[in-house]
């Protein structure tokens, strides 16, 4: 019989490693670990209740929010703000910082950015959505947290990771010492140990952006796309286009298959689109944990300087040769 890990157990093995450690980022992860199956419980059964849908309000990127999106944002907040080890939430979904002002959690000594339902406009046709958060540590010493504290590069970070709500729900997350992902398995409500150590193929064989936007990218990304459609069969081209248009199922499935994900500035979208705070850096951590590469198309997202809550940026990101060879293109300049 296999050993069966749970998301628990292998948190407090994993703390095992650090024995001046007082569990609270462990505790964290496990809060973030409730708050998904929450989320997971009511995304699954979204297509019987009327939970799906816009419920009238647009966010603060004038993007419609979704009811699913309001729910999820309030699980996460509610789960960090009793679990008591968060000062700060900061949300795609909310303007501001979120201060957890409650007895406990406003001494805790981390922050948590989230987007807590990335992908949402396809939750009514049954295409996988997720949640992407990092974990920063708290840098003000006195007073109350601040939005400084929140605004930290993305090599600061010191967790991240994501929950897929697919055709398994799964939650992958890294602590900066390797990448980990664990399956949902429903009969028992339990995360499982099911993709230790992973590791994201050097190369790979898919690219996936969002090519109606064609006419609107700088040359370079349009030489890159070229490049990748171009038959050359000692580096296997053409390669397969594959665009979900939720970016942790693409960054998902091509951290598994090999492949690289990208999403340029366009004509209309002159910082991109997806936000530094709440998708790119997450996502950069976690695939250079497992191998791979990310950049802005000039630097490494993880050495972007932030100075907005919802700034945003470009993002080549997978496997490191796909990358760097797209790194070859002028792909910042119209
Ligand atoms: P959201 O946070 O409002 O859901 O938007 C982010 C999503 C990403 O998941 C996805 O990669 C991208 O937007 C898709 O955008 P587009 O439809 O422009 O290709
Ligand atoms: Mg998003």
């Amino acid at each position: 019989m296999t050993e069966t890990i749970t998301l628990g157990q292998f948190i407090i093995r994993q703390q095992a490693d650090f024995p001046f450690a007082k569990g609270e980022l462990s505790r964290l992860l496990r809060d973030i670990g409730i708050a998904a199956k929450i989320v997971n419980r009511e995304v699954s059964k979204a297509g019987l209740i009327d939970i799906l849908g816009d419920a009238g309000g647009v966010n603060i990127q004038g993007e419609h929010q979704q009811k699913l999106d309001i729910y999820a944002d309030r699980q996460f907040i509610s789960a960090l703000k009793s679990g008591g080890e968060c000062c700060i939430v900061a949300s795609e979904e909310n303007e501001g910082i979120i201060r957890l002002d409650t007895d406990v959690s406003k001494n805790a000594k981390y922050i948590v950015t989230i987007d807590p339902l990335d992908g949402s406009s396809n939750i009514d046709v049954n295409v996988p959505v997720g949640t992407i958060f990092s974990i920063y540590r708290r840098k003000t010493t006195e007073g109350r947290p601040q939005l400084e504290d929140v605004l930290q590069k993305g090599t600061e970070q010191v967790a991240a990771g994501y929950i897929i709500y697919g055709s398994s729900t799964m939650l992958v997350y890294t602590t900066g010492k390797g990448v980990n992902g664990f399956t949902l398995d429903p009969s028992i409500g339990e995360f499982c140990l099911s993709h230790p150590n992973m590791q994201i193929p050097e190369s790979g064989f898919i690219y996936s952006i969002n090519e109606g936007n064609y006419v609107h990218f700088p040359q370079g990304v349009k030489d890159y796309i070229k490049y990748c459609q171009i038959e050359d069969p000692a580096t296997k081209r053409p390669y397969s286009s594959r665009y979900i248009g939720s970016m942790v199922a693409d960054v998902h499935s091509n951290l598994i298959k090999g492949g690289i994900f990208i999403y340029p500035v366009t004509a209309s979208a002159p910082s991109g689109k997806l936000r530094l705070l709440y998708e790119c850096n997450p996502m950069a951590f976690l695939i250079e944990q497992a191998g791979g590469r990310a950049t802005n198309g000039d630097e490494r997202i993880l050495d972007l300087e932030i100075t907005e809550l919802h700034q945003r940026s470009p993002i080549f990101i997978g496997s490191k040769n796909m990358v760097e060879k797209a790194e070859s293109f002028n792909l910042l300049n119209q």
